[in-house]
């Protein structure tokens, strides 16, 4: 089956009627359905499908050994986030397969696809936690303990879905089968655009972390309050924001804020809390600390000044990465010469490249955009990444 059908199936699951945008939190009903449609495409192709002790899903072309080829990406989203970011290197993976068998090639080597879970931690905040967990690279009582915002534990949503959440943890015998991991990705960023190129070759990650920040204060009345009187968490909040930025900016890093929570949320009443989530990435660890360091402290002095509380936790941090020089170039090369480029959002890739050889595709992004339904490839574009991603298999797996 061509690369566009098996897009089209998986296109409208989880898409929010009136934004556009996917709604796939991982064990939800929408990624439960992206699930199915997996294992339903593996079977078609008669692969043998399994999902693994942290709820990543595994499509097997041949046994399942050591030294075999792994190919894939995710299929949950951020809030409201596009069609390709994660899907496409799912369906991408499929259709390579299906353009390997057309020319007759059999693997020397197993080939498989993965599905990481819950790789945006757009659930229970911790990015890329299927592929930590798989690595031992977070540990199981903590990840066993994550609340979505609702307050339900991974555990109680994986239970729900029908898996163990006792088992969940560093799986030795399936990391062992991974000679290679080669994930395609969209490229988040327009360098590919102006570079006129539709496929790229990855070099490595921006070290990025997420960080939950609690704002507390007094309620109180909005119109019979002094303002001297209060002790309100939004004003501190508010130059926090303004603070990241800035310390993001002097020190070319980035820093973003784009989740907050008022509570009790009143149009007429003071806050009591407000909690917020600092995303924040630089072409350092040591930049990057130093900016995380210097928000702290300009937070917590703003809070000495409103007469609030001011509590700052690391959610999830992923130190910088570097692709397996070998295995990339190695991809360069069998792709005929393409573009290299880093990039700032992270990937299952960039856990796994801690433990196996690990290396990633993009595929051009017309307008960059992405975490957001505008987000876009074109079909010409797609074709020339299963055609890229093939090739390298191809060279991979023979
Ligand atoms: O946030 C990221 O960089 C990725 O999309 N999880
Ligand atoms: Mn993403
Ligand atoms: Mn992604």
């Amino acid at each position: 089956m061509s690369f566009e059908a098996l897009w089209r199936e998986l296109l409208p699951i989880g898409r929010h009627p009136e934004t556009g945008g996917y709604r796939r939190f991982t064990y939800t009903p929408a990624e439960l359905e992206c699930r199915e449609w997996f294992r339903r495409t593996a079977q078609a192709r008669d692969l043998a499908v399994e999902t693994d002790r942290n709820g990543n899903l595994w499509a097997w072309w041949g046994e399942p050994a050591p030294g075999s080829v792994v190919t894939g990406s995710h299929l949950d989203s951020v809030p409201d986030g596009g069609a390709y970011d994660g899907p496409l290197g799912v369906v991408s993976g499929f259709a390579a397969i299906d353009l390997l068998r057309e020319r007759g090639f059999t693997p020397r080597r197993s080939i498989a696809v993965v599905a990481f879970a819950e790789e945006e931690g757009g659930r229970f905040g911790v990015a890329c936690l299927g592929s930590r967990l798989l690595c031992g690279e977070i540990s199981p009582d903590r990840a066993r303990a994550l609340t979505d915002p609702s307050g339900v534990t991974l555990a109680e949503a994986m239970a729900s879905a029908g898996l163990d959440p006792e088992r969940i943890g560093r799986d030795d015998t399936l990391l062992s089968r991974i000679g290679s991991y080669v994930e395609l990705h969209i490229e988040q960023g327009r360098a590919q655009a102006d570079l006129d190129a539709p496929i790229a070759v990855g070099t490595g990650i921006w070290p990025h972390g997420r960080w939950r920040l609690e704002f507390t204060g007094e309620a109180n009345h909005a119109g019979t309050t002094r303002l001297d009187d209060r002790r309100d968490p939004m004003l501190t909040y508010a130059n926090t924001v303004l603070a990241a930025r800035k310390k993001a900016r002097l020190a070319g890093a980035l820093a973003t804020v784009g989740r907050v929570v008022c509570e009790p949320n009143g149009t007429n009443a003071v806050p009591s809390r407000v909690l917020a989530w600092l995303d924040a990435r630089a072409p350092s660890d040591e930049v990057l600390d130093r900016v995380v360091e210097e928000i702290e402290r300009a937070s917590a002095e703003r809070a000495q000044r409103d007469g609030t509380g001011f509590v700052m936790r690391q959610e999830s941090y992923s130190p910088a990465v570097q692709f397996d020089p070998a295995l990339t170039d190695r991809i360069v090369r069998v792709l005929g010469g393409v573009p290299t480029l880093g990039t700032g959002a992270g990937h299952d890739a960039g856990v796994l490249a801690g433990h196996v050889p690990a290396a990633m595709l993009f595929v051009r992004n017309p307008t960059g955009v992405s975490h957001a339904p505008a987000e876009h490839a074109t079909m010409a574009d797609c074709a020339a990444g299963v055609n890229a991603l093939a090739t390298v298999l191809e060279a991979l797996a023979q």
